[in-house]
């Protein structure tokens, strides 16, 4: 597989990102409501623990999406009709999802140009030994950000695209966000353009609590692991068991949130920060956010971002939806 390397060579990758690391650490510790961003969740351990979770029973999203993927994608070679396609991928995962749609755009004759974007090279070389690349399927893969990687991609080709942004990553973002998100999507796309959004619906909050405070204790290690992480790579002197992991719905904002919670009074120190941070007993950080919608809710993105709404495609307990839109 190809790898195009959009990531700023100039500076030295490992340092800079590890700076980057320090800075955002820093400013969530000192800040008033203390809070590490959920996109710090996901060094080799950590996503090792999510692919752990996305096979949970108590964790749905995945299985109810590949479900859909399964029962409803062989449409979409039909709906899109063309011969051949720019499939883009952000945040690929282990591109089991991802071998789901290809293939069924190759058994329909089609010559599929696979380019899985994401920000660690580890996920694309993951990505390269699960797909592999034959005469009708060329693999493309670009370790950067999104955006940039959509704006090269534009560059360089003008077959018909469908951009995937599976998993309910865009759960993650706040609504305003979001919306900013799905714009610069489209502006890095041409008319005609496909994308494929997954969204986790709203749904019966004891099933939400149960996905993310699941029975073996899975999502409690993923998010203690951002201490482990600070400990790691900043020296931090977090003691893990001394903090315990909350998850919870908020009605208000539809969303569940998690926390890490501290069980005593105490004070760490992480030294590449040369900084201590004192925590009161039940003292919170906020971790991250995983947006729930309605259709409705969905709709109004899809109108506010401009695209034109062609298919909702769900699990037979309508748990999660895959939509597809059309940049028209
Ligand atoms: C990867 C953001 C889709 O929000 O469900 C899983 C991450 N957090 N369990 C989600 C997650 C806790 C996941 N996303």
């Amino acid at each position: 597989m190809k790898i195009t390397n959009l990531l700023n060579k100039k500076l030295n990758k490992k340092s800079s990102s590890k700076e980057m690391f320090a800075r955002d650490i820093l400013k969530g510790l000192l800040a008033e409501n203390k809070n590490i961003s959920s996109k710090y969740f996901y060094d080799d351990l950590g996503s090792k623990i999510f692919q752990k979770i996305t096979r949970h029973k108590d964790y749905y999203p995945t299985r109810k999406e590949i479900e859909i993927l399964s029962k409803n994608i062989p449409v979409l070679p039909r709906i899109i009709n063309d011969d051949k396609i720019d499939i883009i991928e952000l945040g690929p995962g282990d591109g089991s999802k991802s071998k789901i749609i290809i293939e069924s755009f190759m058994s329909s004759d089609y010559k599929v140009n696979y380019y899985p974007i994401d920000i660690s090279k580890k996920a694309l070389n993951l990505i390269s030994k699960k797909i592999k690349p034959n005469n009708k399927l060329f693999i493309h893969g670009i370790n950067g950000e999104y955006l940039s990687g959509l704006k090269f991609i534009k560059n360089k080709s003008k077959n018909l695209k469908l951009v995937l942004f599976l998993g309910s990553n865009i759960g993650n973002l706040r609504k305003q966000q979001s919306e900013v998100f799905v714009k610069n999507i489209k502006k890095n796309l041409y008319k005609g353009d496909y994308v494929l959004l997954g969204f986790d619906l709203k749904k019966d909050i004891k099933i939400l609590n149960k996905a993310y405070n699941d029975s073996s204790n899975l999502t409690k290690k993923f998010n203690l692991n951002l201490l482990k992480r600070i400990n790691n790579e900043l020296n931090g002197d977090f003691q893990i068991n001394k903090f315990e992991h909350v998850g919870l719905y908020n009605p208000k904002l539809g969303a569940m949130e998690s926390y890490i919670v501290s069980k005593v009074n105490q004070r760490v120190k992480i030294k590449n920060l040369s900084q201590t941070f004192d925590f009161k007993v039940y003292e919170p950080i906020h971790l991250e956010y995983s947006f729930k919608y309605s259709i409705d809710d969905i709709q109004h993105l899809c109108i506010k971002t401009g695209f034109t709404s062609v298919k909702n495609f769900y699990d037979s307990k309508k748990y999660f939806t895959d939509v597809l839109w059309r940049n028209d």
